[in-house]
Parts: structure tokens; sequence; C-alpha cells
């Protein structure tokens, strides 16, 4: 099989979920709609703003760390990303393991080749082998990675863009990925005073708000809908009982929209649901990585606590207690 495997999700899976999630009890579009190339550039735009800690503070533990990292998995092995890697975290991580390959793994093939034009021009001696496939899934890596060890690298708390059942699952696939031996950095954003993390998903200068609303826009340009997107607002909610931040489309009036030639009606207040950020306490990240067959190794956190860099290592099956 070619490197590049070919898996694109089916053309009508965008419309089945918008008119499934408009028409459910309580209305919800799954975030990974959010990215189109619009929502891309505006979330590269959210990672810079004042107010989002996360990049800044995850790229800041990745520089001080990243020798121990290195000191932990030692020079040589694979280092396998679930994402494209085009953030600059990569090249902090590259550059500590110095790995013998860099397989980055996404579905959007343009993003990936992108990325590894700009990772090799950084790294010009290392094979960098991108695989364009959903890493939910159990994938197979090239086989020219087959006899290195491997380092997977899942950076931005990504994950806790996922449900906690939806979370493991994915950790699982990796483990599945990677294979027994290998170990996993990963970013997980902490739980911290809700002002906050409100004002990260509801920044002063409305570009969460643009990321958000983009998505009625995507709709509009891509299903034919006619959506009025100014009856709609942004609304970042801090759920305390599922510890998650919500993102949400609220109607400010009562408004009645067609999308591929189904009538929808919201009243006023009624909101789409359309991402959820969880949110994870000390002992929150080590038992979702535990459910999945990954122990901690080692975690880097800032002064704060507010985000952390977590060395889990794939552990072998065991049937003791
Ligand atoms: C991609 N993901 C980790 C971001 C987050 O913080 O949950 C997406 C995001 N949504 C609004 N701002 C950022």
């Amino acid at each position: 099989m070619d490197a590049l495997t070919s898996l694109r999700p089916a053309d009508t899976a965008f419309r089945d979920d918008v008119l499934a999630g408009l028409a459910a009890p309580i209305p919800a579009i799954p975030a990974r709609w959010l990215y189109d190339h619009r929502g891309s550039e505006l979330f590269e735009e959210i990672t810079r703003l004042p107010e989002y800690y996360p990049t800044r503070t995850e790229t800041d533990l990745l520089e001080r760390y990243a020798g121990e990292i290195a000191a932990s998995v030692g020079t040589g092995e694979a280092v396998v990303e679930f994402g494209s890697g085009s953030s600059a975290k990569t090249p902090i991580l590259l550059r500590a393991v110095a790995p013998g390959a860099y397989v980055p793994i996404d579905i959007s093939g343009e993003f990936l080749r992108e990325s590894a034009e700009t990772l090799q021009a950084l790294f010009p001696g290392l094979p960098i082998l991108p695989v364009e496939a959903d890493f939910m899934r159990r994938i197979a890596l090239p086989e020219a990675v087959a006899k290195l060890a491997k380092l997977g690298f899942f950076p931005g708390s990504t994950i806790g863009n996922l449900v906690a059942r939806t979370a493991v699952d994915l950790l699982r696939a990796m483990k599945e990925t990677l294979g027994e031996g290998s170990r996993l950095v990963i970013g997980m954003d902490r739980i911290k005073p809700v002002e906050t993390l409100i004002a990260a998903y509801d920044d002063n200068a409305g570009v969460t708000a643009a990321f958000n609303l983009n998505l009625l826009h995507r709709i509009n340009a891509e299903l034919d809908g006619d959506i009025p997107v100014d009856a709609f607002r942004h609304r970042a909610v801090w759920n305390d009982e599922m510890s998650r931040i919500e993102m949400h489309l609220e109607a400010v009036r009562e408004v009645a929209f067609s999308v591929a030639g189904r009538r929808f009606r919201f009243a006023r207040g009624a909101t789409i649901h359309t991402e959820n950020s969880h949110k994870y306490g000390h002992r929150d990240s080590r038992l979702m990585l535990r459910a999945a067959g990954w122990g901690v190794v080692k975690e880097w956190t800032d002064e704060k606590q507010w985000f952390s860099v977590i060395l889990a290592e794939a552990e072998p099956p065991r049937f003791a207690p």
C-alpha cells in the first residue's frame, strides 16, 4: 500500500450530520465541521490570542521540558503525530528527540502535504512519511518504520474535544496503531478558574465568535442554506457537571431557514451545540489514559497548573487486580 493512504469521508457526511443535528431534540453539530479552510484559519488566529492560554502554555512546557522527554525516550524513534503537525510545537519535539522518522497522520491530505513540506525544510535529512487517514481507528504505519520504536505525539488538548467514551476509544486506537512498548506525549488542559476559561473561549476581539459562526456560513455555502447568520450569536458556557467549556450558537430572535431543502425553526434563546472542550483534574487525565491502556511515566505542568504535558507508556496486558 502507498504511504499516502487515501481515506475520504463520504461526501454526504457533512449534510447528514447537519440535517440530523438541526432536527435533534437538543440541536448539536459535531465540532469537526468547524474546520473548513476559513475555520482552520480562524483557529490559527485563536491560538495567538492573549486570552487563549493553551497554545502558549503548552509550547512553553515543551520548550522547557523537551530535553527531559528526550532523556526518557532516547533518540532514533519514529515520531508519529496524530494531526498534521503544522504548529510550532512539532519542531520543538523533533529537535529534542532526534527521531529516525516522522509520520504525521491526518484526514486532510492538503494540510498534510503543506506541513510536511514546511517540516522537511527545517529537517532536511529526516524521513517524513505522511499518512492520510482517520486516526480514530487503528492505522497501518508505513513499512519503513516497522523496526523503529514509536513515540506518539498528540498536543493541543485536542483529546478534550471528545467526550470521555470517545476519547478512550481514540487513546486505545492510538495504542493499537503504535504497538506494545510505545510511548505517547499528550497535551491535556486543566480545570482552572471559570473566568479564565470563558475568556479563552469568548475573546474580546471576537475571533472565537467568528470561528463558531463560520459554521453557519459553511452550511449556507455548501448545503444550499439560507440561515440568517446575524440571527445567531456565539456563546461559551462552562458546564461544571461535565467539566467542559461548551460552544453554542444561540438564536437572538425567532428564526426560520432551510438547509438542503429542509425547513427548520428556532425559538429565541434556542441553541445549536457546536463544541465541547473538556478540562481535566490531575487524576482525571491519568484515569482516562489508564482506561485505554496507557500508564503515566511523567507529567509536566506550568506554575499555575493550567496545562499538562504527559509522557505515557503503552502498558502490557496484565491480569492482576
Ligand atoms: C482544537 N481544540 C483543542 C480547541 C479547544 O481549545 O478546544 C478548539 C477551540 N475551540 C474554541 N477555541 C479553540
